[in-house]
């Protein structure tokens, strides 16, 4: 492990992520304006991995993400766009890196949530209903709202704001177990099929909640190392192309369920750092494809959670660093 050490490029890393955050007007930020909320949080959480946290102002940081939050409580990908439960959970997140959740009055934002849940509750009826009547092709936009996804962001950013009787835990549990998969895995409604992001989801939701005696951890251990491939890298699903936003999804899913002693580590170590731009900074998805803030993010995570020297340990359930998770719960 010694000798790897020199191969992350650190500082380029960081100097990469900070320039990201700089240039407002080229193609990539274009692209990622309505998600800058998402953008902010995977920059600035790979910063603190990486030790690097500094390079950046808090001040302006905190004055940014509260300028996205609305008047209902819940927080936009950028000023002026709409809420949504997506950028909500960078919002809290962001604020607990630095420790500035005590800015947010936790009660409109967990009313907010509320609403949504309410909503959710509402539909997710019909979507029972529909399922037991169909073959589960329905139309994709509508149900496309309804997903494993949200109940993992409610249960995370309402735990972090100490909020989680505000919510219906027992059924939103019920829920994601009825989405588990006789292959061990989960999709993103009842019947879906099996998919690492999905996966993760789940298990850091019932993580969270104490519930993970619902998974049978031997057969999801299973489906998950299968997803290593020859060059060491994971995939999302079988026959699937490696992707370094797989070793998070996958990796922090086998932590959780401790079977990360099923998958060769130092493999997936070489495929990570063999996605690096060394000379720019940045990750990509698999060797000498263009970086970007997401597959840097996403790496350097899955480098903190194979225990890589020098990087702060991250928590597989709450995607923050383990000191951070550890001063919400308990202080300090
Ligand atoms: C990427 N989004 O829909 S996206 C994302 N993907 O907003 C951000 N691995 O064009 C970046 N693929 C790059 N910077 C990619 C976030 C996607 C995931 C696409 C991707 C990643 C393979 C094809 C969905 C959390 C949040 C959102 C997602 C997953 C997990 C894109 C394409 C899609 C998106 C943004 C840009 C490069 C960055
Ligand atoms: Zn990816």
């Amino acid at each position: 492990m010694e000798d790897l050490v020199r191969e992350l490029a650190v500082d380029k890393h960081a100097r990469y992520i900070v320039s990201v955050e700089k240039r407002k007007d080229d193609f990539e930020s274009v692209v990622m304006e309505h998600l800058r909320m998402n953008g902010a949080y995977w920059g600035l959480t790979t910063l603190d991995i990486l030790g690097k946290l500094d390079m950046v102002d808090p001040d302006e940081v905190i004055t940014w993400v509260m300028s996205c939050q609305h008047e209902s409580g819940g927080f936009a990908g950028n000023i002026g766009h709409d809420p949504h439960i997506l950028y909500t959970l960078s919002a809290v997140q962001v604020l607990a890196l630095f420790d500035k959740l005590d800015v947010l009055d936790t009660d409109k934002v967990s009313n907010w949530y509320n609403t949504f849940h309410i909503m959710f509750c509402l539909i997710y009826k019909v979507d029972v209903a529909g399922l037991q009547n169909e073959d589960g092709s329905f139309s994709g936009d509508m149900w496309g709202e309804i997903d494993t996804r949200f109940s993992y962001i409610a249960i995370n950013s309402l735990s972090l704001l100490h909020r989680l009787d505000k919510i219906n835990v027992e059924k939103a549990v019920k829920y994601i177990v009825s989405c588990k998969n006789v292959d061990g895995g989960f999709g993103c409604t009842p019947g879906a099929e099996s998919h690492a992001g999905q996966i993760f989801c789940c298990i850091a939701a019932l993580a969270i909640t104490g519930s993970l005696h619902h998974v049978d951890k031997d057969l999801l251990g299973w489906w998950l190392c299968e997803r290593q491939v020859k060059s060491g890298g994971l995939n999302g699903r079988p026959e699937k192309l490696p992707d370094v936003c797989y070793s998070w999804w996958v990796l922090s899913s086998l932590i959780m369920i401790d079977r990360v002693h099923w998958i060769d580590k130092k493999k997936l170590i070489k495929f990570i750092l063999d996605c690096q731009d060394k000379e720019n900074g940045g990750i990509s998805d698999r060797p000498d494809d263009a970086v970007d803030v997401f597959h840097t993010y996403f790496g350097v995570a899955g480098l903190s959670l194979l225990e890589f020297p020098g990087l702060k340990p991250i928590d597989p359930a709450y995607a923050l660093p383990v000191d951070v998770v550890n001063r919400i719960f308990f202080g300090g």
